[in-house]
Protein backbone atom coordinates (compact mmCIF):
# COMPACT_ATOMS: atom_id res chain seq x y z
CA UNK A 1 0.00 0.00 0.00
CA UNK A 2 1.07 3.54 -0.71
CA UNK A 3 0.46 6.97 0.82
CA UNK A 4 0.25 10.20 -0.95
CA UNK A 5 2.81 12.55 -0.41
CA UNK A 6 1.19 15.56 -0.47
CA UNK A 7 -2.27 14.88 1.30
CA UNK A 8 -1.92 11.12 3.14
CA UNK A 9 -4.69 9.96 1.04
CA UNK A 10 -4.68 6.08 0.32
CA UNK A 11 -4.07 5.37 -2.84
CA UNK A 12 -4.18 2.18 -5.36
CA UNK A 13 -1.94 -0.59 -4.54
CA UNK A 14 1.46 -1.47 -6.51
CA UNK A 15 1.92 -3.80 -8.98
CA UNK A 16 4.34 -5.84 -11.02
CA UNK A 17 4.70 -8.26 -14.03
CA UNK A 18 5.81 -11.49 -15.42
CA UNK A 19 7.27 -10.02 -18.39
CA UNK A 20 10.96 -10.27 -21.05
CA UNK A 21 13.49 -9.81 -20.13
CA UNK A 22 13.22 -8.99 -16.64
CA UNK A 23 9.68 -8.75 -14.29
CA UNK A 24 8.30 -5.43 -14.70
CA UNK A 25 9.45 -2.81 -13.29
CA UNK A 26 12.96 -3.01 -12.62
CA UNK A 27 12.01 -1.26 -9.06
CA UNK A 28 9.83 -3.19 -7.75
CA UNK A 29 6.25 -2.11 -8.35
CA UNK A 30 4.76 0.27 -10.32
CA UNK A 31 2.32 2.34 -8.63
CA UNK A 32 -1.61 3.60 -11.37
CA UNK A 33 -0.74 7.32 -10.28
CA UNK A 34 2.88 7.03 -11.19
CA UNK A 35 1.91 4.62 -14.52
CA UNK A 36 0.12 5.56 -17.60
CA UNK A 37 -1.24 3.67 -20.93
CA UNK A 38 -0.29 5.52 -24.07
CA UNK A 39 -2.14 4.21 -27.00
CA UNK A 40 -0.19 5.19 -30.02
CA UNK A 41 -1.98 6.35 -33.49
CA UNK A 42 -4.56 4.24 -33.41
CA UNK A 43 -6.17 6.26 -36.02
CA UNK A 44 -7.99 5.60 -39.41
CA UNK A 45 -5.08 6.19 -41.33
CA UNK A 46 -2.73 3.89 -40.00
CA UNK A 47 -5.84 0.82 -39.72
CA UNK A 48 -9.08 2.00 -41.90
CA UNK A 49 -10.19 1.48 -45.46
CA UNK A 50 -8.86 4.67 -47.63
CA UNK A 51 -6.30 5.52 -45.48
CA UNK A 52 -2.55 6.19 -45.64
CA UNK A 53 -1.47 2.41 -44.81
CA UNK A 54 -3.66 1.42 -46.86
CA UNK A 55 -3.04 3.78 -49.77
CA UNK A 56 0.81 2.81 -49.07
CA UNK A 57 -0.64 -1.10 -49.87
CA UNK A 58 0.25 -2.37 -47.17
CA UNK A 59 -2.60 -4.95 -45.28
CA UNK A 60 -4.67 -3.16 -42.36
CA UNK A 61 -5.40 -6.51 -41.19
CA UNK A 62 -1.80 -6.46 -39.71
CA UNK A 63 -2.20 -3.24 -38.24
CA UNK A 64 -6.14 -3.47 -37.02
CA UNK A 65 -4.70 -7.09 -35.11
CA UNK A 66 -3.97 -4.71 -32.10
CA UNK A 67 -7.64 -3.21 -31.62
CA UNK A 68 -9.10 -5.90 -29.82
CA UNK A 69 -6.29 -6.63 -27.52
CA UNK A 70 -6.03 -2.35 -26.86
CA UNK A 71 -9.92 -2.22 -26.14
CA UNK A 72 -9.75 -5.13 -23.28
CA UNK A 73 -6.31 -3.46 -22.09
CA UNK A 74 -7.96 0.38 -21.98
CA UNK A 75 -11.38 -1.19 -20.12
CA UNK A 76 -8.81 -2.92 -17.62
CA UNK A 77 -6.86 0.52 -17.08
CA UNK A 78 -9.70 2.35 -16.96
CA UNK A 79 -11.47 0.49 -13.99
CA UNK A 80 -8.13 1.23 -12.09
CA UNK A 81 -8.54 4.92 -9.89
CA UNK A 82 -5.86 7.09 -10.91
CA UNK A 83 -3.66 5.68 -13.90
CA UNK A 84 -3.69 8.13 -16.55
CA UNK A 85 -4.51 6.57 -20.42
CA UNK A 86 -2.78 8.99 -23.41
CA UNK A 87 -3.48 8.96 -26.46
CA UNK A 88 -1.32 9.90 -29.43
CA UNK A 89 -2.83 11.82 -33.15
CA UNK A 90 -0.14 11.64 -35.47
CA UNK A 91 -0.93 14.71 -38.02
CA UNK A 92 0.07 18.25 -39.69
CA UNK A 93 -1.42 21.43 -39.47
CA UNK A 94 -4.13 21.98 -42.51
CA UNK A 95 -1.20 24.50 -44.60
CA UNK A 96 1.18 21.90 -44.18
CA UNK A 97 3.51 24.45 -42.72
CA UNK A 98 4.99 21.56 -40.30
CA UNK A 99 5.03 19.27 -42.88
CA UNK A 100 9.01 18.07 -43.68
CA UNK A 101 9.21 18.16 -47.32
CA UNK A 102 11.31 14.90 -47.30
CA UNK A 103 8.57 13.25 -44.98
CA UNK A 104 6.17 14.63 -48.48
CA UNK A 105 8.55 13.37 -50.60
CA UNK A 106 8.69 10.12 -49.50
CA UNK A 107 5.14 9.25 -48.89
CA UNK A 108 4.47 10.72 -52.37
CA UNK A 109 6.97 8.03 -53.84
CA UNK A 110 5.03 5.06 -51.89
CA UNK A 111 1.79 6.52 -53.80
CA UNK A 112 0.21 8.08 -50.45
CA UNK A 113 1.68 11.81 -50.72
CA UNK A 114 0.83 12.71 -46.52
CA UNK A 115 -1.34 16.17 -46.91
CA UNK A 116 -2.41 14.98 -50.36
CA UNK A 117 -6.73 14.20 -50.85
CA UNK A 118 -7.57 10.97 -50.67
CA UNK A 119 -10.60 8.71 -49.76
CA UNK A 120 -10.20 10.19 -46.54
CA UNK A 121 -9.62 13.53 -46.64
CA UNK A 122 -5.90 15.01 -46.90
CA UNK A 123 -3.59 12.11 -45.55
CA UNK A 124 -2.56 12.48 -41.82
CA UNK A 125 -3.53 16.03 -41.39
CA UNK A 126 -5.61 17.27 -38.06
CA UNK A 127 -9.12 17.42 -38.65
CA UNK A 128 -9.46 15.22 -41.23
CA UNK A 129 -11.66 11.82 -41.28
CA UNK A 130 -8.47 9.56 -41.79
CA UNK A 131 -6.70 11.31 -39.05
CA UNK A 132 -9.41 10.60 -36.15
CA UNK A 133 -8.45 7.82 -33.54
CA UNK A 134 -10.90 4.81 -35.05
CA UNK A 135 -14.37 4.80 -32.67
CA UNK A 136 -13.39 1.26 -31.18
CA UNK A 137 -10.63 3.46 -28.99
CA UNK A 138 -12.09 6.63 -28.70
CA UNK A 139 -10.70 8.37 -25.66
CA UNK A 140 -13.26 9.19 -23.07
CA UNK A 141 -13.19 12.30 -20.79
CA UNK A 142 -10.27 13.02 -18.41
CA UNK A 143 -7.96 11.24 -21.20
CA UNK A 144 -5.57 13.10 -22.68
CA UNK A 145 -4.85 13.08 -26.20
CA UNK A 146 -1.26 14.51 -27.73
CA UNK A 147 -1.20 15.55 -31.22
CA UNK A 148 2.34 14.69 -32.74
CA UNK A 149 3.87 16.56 -35.98
CA UNK A 150 6.62 12.98 -35.99
CA UNK A 151 6.69 9.97 -35.05
CA UNK A 152 7.91 10.48 -31.67
CA UNK A 153 5.52 11.29 -29.13
CA UNK A 154 7.79 13.46 -27.54
CA UNK A 155 9.08 15.87 -30.54
CA UNK A 156 7.32 19.13 -30.50
CA UNK A 157 4.39 18.11 -28.09
CA UNK A 158 3.83 18.88 -24.32
CA UNK A 159 4.22 15.24 -23.38
CA UNK A 160 7.05 15.27 -21.55
CA UNK A 161 5.51 18.19 -19.52
CA UNK A 162 2.37 16.53 -18.52
CA UNK A 163 4.53 13.20 -17.38
CA UNK A 164 6.64 15.52 -14.94
CA UNK A 165 3.22 17.60 -14.17
CA UNK A 166 1.57 14.20 -13.12
CA UNK A 167 4.36 12.79 -11.36
CA UNK A 168 4.52 9.54 -14.02
CA UNK A 169 7.55 7.56 -13.92
CA UNK A 170 6.42 4.05 -15.41
CA UNK A 171 4.48 4.30 -19.13
CA UNK A 172 3.20 1.24 -20.52
CA UNK A 173 2.93 1.33 -24.77
CA UNK A 174 0.69 0.28 -27.16
CA UNK A 175 -0.32 1.14 -30.57
CA UNK A 176 0.96 0.97 -34.41
CA UNK A 177 3.59 0.56 -36.03
CA UNK A 178 5.41 -0.80 -34.07
CA UNK A 179 8.59 -0.39 -35.21
CA UNK A 180 7.90 3.20 -36.08
CA UNK A 181 5.86 5.40 -33.83
CA UNK A 182 5.64 3.12 -30.88
CA UNK A 183 9.52 2.34 -30.73
CA UNK A 184 10.62 5.71 -31.05
CA UNK A 185 8.29 6.90 -28.38
CA UNK A 186 9.93 3.72 -26.30
CA UNK A 187 13.46 5.14 -27.24
CA UNK A 188 12.08 8.92 -25.86
CA UNK A 189 10.83 7.98 -22.70
CA UNK A 190 13.65 5.22 -22.40
CA UNK A 191 16.16 7.94 -22.45
CA UNK A 192 14.12 10.21 -19.89
CA UNK A 193 14.70 7.71 -17.52
CA UNK A 194 10.89 6.76 -17.57
CA UNK A 195 10.43 2.91 -16.91
CA UNK A 196 9.05 1.27 -20.32
CA UNK A 197 6.57 -1.70 -20.84
CA UNK A 198 5.30 -2.62 -24.36
CA UNK A 199 1.94 -5.00 -24.77
CA UNK A 200 3.27 -7.26 -27.48
CA UNK A 201 -0.54 -8.07 -28.36
CA UNK A 202 -1.31 -4.28 -28.71
CA UNK A 203 0.92 -2.84 -30.87
CA UNK A 204 1.23 -4.37 -34.68
CA UNK A 205 3.30 -3.46 -37.78
CA UNK A 206 2.88 -3.05 -41.46
CA UNK A 207 5.38 -6.21 -41.62
CA UNK A 208 4.86 -8.97 -38.76
CA UNK A 209 8.69 -9.54 -39.44
CA UNK A 210 9.09 -5.99 -38.53
CA UNK A 211 7.25 -6.60 -35.72
CA UNK A 212 9.26 -9.41 -34.46
CA UNK A 213 12.53 -7.46 -34.25
CA UNK A 214 11.69 -4.46 -32.81
CA UNK A 215 10.33 -6.30 -29.67
CA UNK A 216 13.81 -8.42 -29.94
CA UNK A 217 15.37 -5.03 -30.26
CA UNK A 218 14.03 -4.44 -26.80
CA UNK A 219 14.94 -7.52 -24.74
CA UNK A 220 18.73 -6.75 -25.61
CA UNK A 221 21.23 -5.57 -23.71
CA UNK A 222 19.18 -6.69 -20.50
CA UNK A 223 16.16 -4.89 -21.27
CA UNK A 224 18.02 -1.59 -23.13
CA UNK A 225 14.53 -0.20 -23.64
CA UNK A 226 12.80 -1.77 -21.05
CA UNK A 227 10.63 -4.99 -20.97
CA UNK A 228 7.36 -6.79 -22.44
CA UNK A 229 4.69 -8.84 -21.73
CA UNK A 230 1.03 -9.14 -22.80
CA UNK A 231 -1.81 -7.72 -22.06
CA UNK A 232 -3.82 -10.52 -20.38
CA UNK A 233 -0.28 -10.81 -17.94
CA UNK A 234 -0.91 -6.63 -17.53
CA UNK A 235 -4.68 -7.03 -16.86
CA UNK A 236 -4.18 -9.86 -14.32
CA UNK A 237 -1.87 -7.92 -12.19
CA UNK A 238 -4.26 -5.28 -12.04
CA UNK A 239 -7.28 -6.84 -11.51
CA UNK A 240 -5.53 -8.52 -8.59
CA UNK A 241 -3.80 -4.95 -7.75
CA UNK A 242 -7.42 -3.56 -7.58
CA UNK A 243 -8.92 -5.85 -5.18
CA UNK A 244 -6.37 -5.76 -2.92
CA UNK A 245 -6.75 -2.16 -2.62
CA UNK A 246 -10.33 -2.49 -2.09
CA UNK A 247 -10.36 -5.77 0.50
C1 LIG B 1 4.10 5.57 -39.34
C2 LIG B 1 3.27 5.38 -37.08
N1 LIG B 1 4.38 4.28 -39.44
N2 LIG B 1 2.24 5.74 -36.34
N3 LIG B 1 3.50 6.09 -38.24
O1 LIG B 1 4.36 6.30 -40.26
O2 LIG B 1 3.96 4.43 -36.79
Amino acid sequence: MMYDGEDNTRVTQGFSVEATPYRWPYDGEAYPQHTALIVIDMQHDFCGIGGYVDAMGYDIALTRAAIDPIARTLAAVRAVPGMTVIHTREGHRPELADLPANKRWRSRLIGAGIGDRGPCGQVLVRGEPGWEIIPELAPIAGEIIIDKPGKGSFYATDLELILHTRGITHLILTGITTDVCVHTTMREANDRGIECLLLTDCTAATKESNKLAAIEMIHMQGGVFGATCTSSVLCEALRRGTARSAA
